[in-house]
């Protein structure tokens, strides 16, 4: 569901492609079905406990920042299928390139809960090991993780290559990078170069799109008169425009997707249509520019309830075990707070240490200025912190 369309929208022959419907009951897609034809119920469950883990961590963020411990927060609510639909399917050796709104993706990736809030903190750049999750760290620069998920994409095309070349066999999974990025994100010009790129070289790359139909305040319909994914035609590569609140018709699209990539057939684009249920960040107001008949609408096609219903519905999936993820999520959302209160920023001088892999003549010159000049104010248990003078000015 579009909020609105461009005045000179075009009418787009693609298809979009749902599997769950808007009551969580299977919807046949004939292109997608088979993808997920052998999900078993305790994979749903587990997909249930991912996206409302991702939504309680994203609750007790947003708290966080209201109380002042947390410099800024992203939301979200309302993408919760979208990302974990396409997270959950990819290998552990495949790599990704977020935005900074994946919160549920780097959940699944293990990224534990604590470790997202440590850059909203403002204690560092990136809360967690790249390498370790192959996960690259969140960019607020918008679509610049694009063009780096491609010519990464493109390197290990190489590698690949190279390996074959010096006769080792084929791997049977070979690996493949996503990067994530908004319908804001896609009318960057670092989009075209990407796409152009992925698509001259054959690159192993999904571009995942969440169009979340709000870049800020600028509503999908000023940003484009087509939906996003009948873009990749005009470079020469699929695109597949998938319900975005639907968890089994993204699963299904991305193993698809991943299914071309690794055989070597270059990138795929998916378009994820979904619904930024919250605010852009803390720092937003979206009554100030979207209608309440607009976030009602998509609040009805909730990803979490769709889920839920289709778990009650066609798996008899009972109360009590609603209840029990809802209460573990809980416990997970105090654990991070509680780790959030103790983090504690980091002692300056030891960023002198990050500036280059070898130690330099340079910086430890900088870094001795840096402790002379400290050493040159009072230690801070001498200084009267109960000093009211001049309260009244
Ligand atoms: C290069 C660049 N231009 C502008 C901005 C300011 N900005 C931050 S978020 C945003 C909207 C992005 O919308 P979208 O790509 O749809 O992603 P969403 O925030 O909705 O997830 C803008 C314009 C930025 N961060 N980087």
């Amino acid at each position: 569901m579009a909020s609105r369309t461009h005045a000179g929208a075009v009418p787009s022959t693609l298809p979009r492609h749902q599997i769950l419907d808007e009551q969580g009951a299977i919807a046949d897609d004939a292109l997608l079905s088979p993808y997920v034809a052998d999900v078993t119920v305790e994979q749903l469950q587990h997909l249930y406990r991912s996206m409302t883990g991702a939504r309680r961590v994203d609750e007790e963020g947003t708290s966080l920042q209201r109380q002042g411990q947390l410099v800024l927060w992203v939301p979200l609510r309302g993408q919760e299928a979208a990302q974990v639909g396409s997270a959950w399917p990819t290998l552990p050796t495949d790599r990704i390139f977020p935005s900074y709104r994946e919160h549920a993706v780097a959940l699944e990736r293990g990224v534990a809960p604590s470790d997202l809030m440590r850059l909203f903190r403002g204690i560092t750049a990136g809360g967690w090991d790249p390498e370790k999750h192959n996960l690259n760290l969140y960019t607020m620069v918008l679509a610049s993780q694009v063009p780096h998920a491609v010519g990464y994409a493109m390197g290990t095309a190489l590698d690949r290559k190279a390996a074959q070349d010096a006769g080792t066999p084929p791997e049977t999974d070979p690996e493949a990078v996503i990067a994530y990025f908004g319908d804001g994100a896609s009318t960057e010009g670092e989009i075209h170069e990407s796409m152009v790129f992925a698509a001259s070289y054959d690159a192993p790359v999904l571009f995942f799109i969440q169009n979340n139909q709000w870049a800020i305040s600028v509503p999908f319909a000023t940003q484009s008169r087509v939906p996003l994914a009948t873009r990749a035609a005009g470079y020469g590569f699929e695109g597949l425009r998938v319900d975005g609140n639907d968890i089994l018709g993204v699963v299904a699209a991305t193993r698809y997707a991943l299914e071309k990539i690794r055989a070597g057939e270059g990138p795929v684009l998916i378009e994820a249509e979904t619904y930024r249920m919250g605010a852009h960040t803390t720092a937003d107001d979206p009554t100030k520019y979207r209608e309440r008949d607009e976030e009602e609408q998509w609040g009805h096609l909730d990803p979490v309830d769709r889920l839920r219903a289709h778990l009650r519905d066609a798996h008899g999936v009972e109360d009590e075990f609603f209840e029990t993820v809802a209460r573990e999520n809980d416990e997970i959302a105090q654990r991070m707070r509680a780790d959030v209160l103790a983090m504690t920023p980091p002692r300056f001088e030891d960023s002198f240490a990050k500036a280059y892999a070898e130690q330099h003549s340079l910086v430890d010159a900088e870094r001795a200025e840096y402790l002379d000049y400290q050493a040159g104010f009072a230690p801070q248990d001498e200084i009267d912190t109960h000093d009211t003078r001049g309260a009244g000015a």
